[in-house]
């Protein structure tokens, strides 16, 4: 199990970095099967904290980890971790992940990091799946603290499509988004398409606009997750920890 109580870690300069970092770090400890196979590591920057508890365990060897993108998959290979496929183990004992929002009833936006597909993926197919995050994500409402928009994944032709269709829908934006600069383009999942950003303000029923995206042609998956979190961890300013289940 861990090794290293918290309170013997050098505190971190950033406050927002030291919140990810005890969110993250109760989380695994909290959590953490001691006999878990399989454990899926998202993506995001919180979850560098996740990657980093996993590799102080001193059973590393024995359970195997799959990530949910490019970024994760680099976390476990320089956490000393064991680095597995969705393919090859496609039953999960758990999951963490971190969030751009997450409601009272743990409903969360996710997909800033364009790795919505593959972290839907991993959550359906894990028996536990938890959130980690900092004080900003933590809401009452999805679509009130995050006012990016909902990530939704679409294939490449239909965006001029579907940007018609989110108008309709009541988006107050609708953003299709680019990559670095102004001449990188837009920006291309692992499964080769487009991401598009619709802001549809406070959202009161995540479940119907969630279907009501996966029935327009064109939309791959939505950055909805609904129902899904055994439980959210938040690292709060005061060094707290707040633990919605
Ligand atoms: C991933 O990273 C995404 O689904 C989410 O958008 C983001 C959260 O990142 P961070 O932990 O950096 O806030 O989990």
């Amino acid at each position: 199990m861990p090794l290293i109580p918290y309170s013997e870690l050098k505190p971190l300069s950033d406050p927002t970095e030291e919140s990810k970092r005890l969110s993250a770090y109760k989380a695994v400890d909290e959590n953490f099967p001691p006999s878990a196979k399989v454990i899926g590591i998202g993506s995001g920057s919180t979850v560098v904290y996740v990657a980093e508890r996993i590799g102080q365990l001193d059973n590393k060897a024995d359970f195997v980890c799959i990530p949910t993108g490019f970024q994760s998959k680099n976390l476990i290979l320089d956490n000393g971790l064991k680095l597995g496929s969705i393919e090859q183990y496609p039953q999960l004992d758990i999951a963490f992940d971190g969030a751009d929002e997450v409601d009272t009833q743990l409903n969360a936006i996710k997909g800033g990091g364009a790795c919505l597909f593959q972290e839907k993926l991993v959550a359906y197919s894990s028996k536990s799946f938890i959130l980690v995050a900092d004080y900003r994500k933590k809401s009452q409402n999805l679509g009130v603290q995050w006012t990016k928009g909902v990530p939704i994944e679409v294939v490449p032709s239909a965006y001029v499509y579907l940007t018609g269709k989110l108008n309709e829908y009541g988006a107050e934006s609708v953003v299709l988004r680019q990559g670095g600069s102004a001449k990188a383009g837009p920006v291309i999942t692992d499964n080769n398409n487009f991401i598009i950003d619709a802001h549809f303000g406070a959202i009161q029923d995540p479940k119907q606009l969630h279907q009501q995206l996966k029935m327009t042609l064109g939309v791959v998956e939505t950055g909805l997750f609904l129902d899904y979190p055994q439980k959210a961890y938040f690292g709060e300013k005061d060094g707290s920890v707040v633990v919605r289940t």
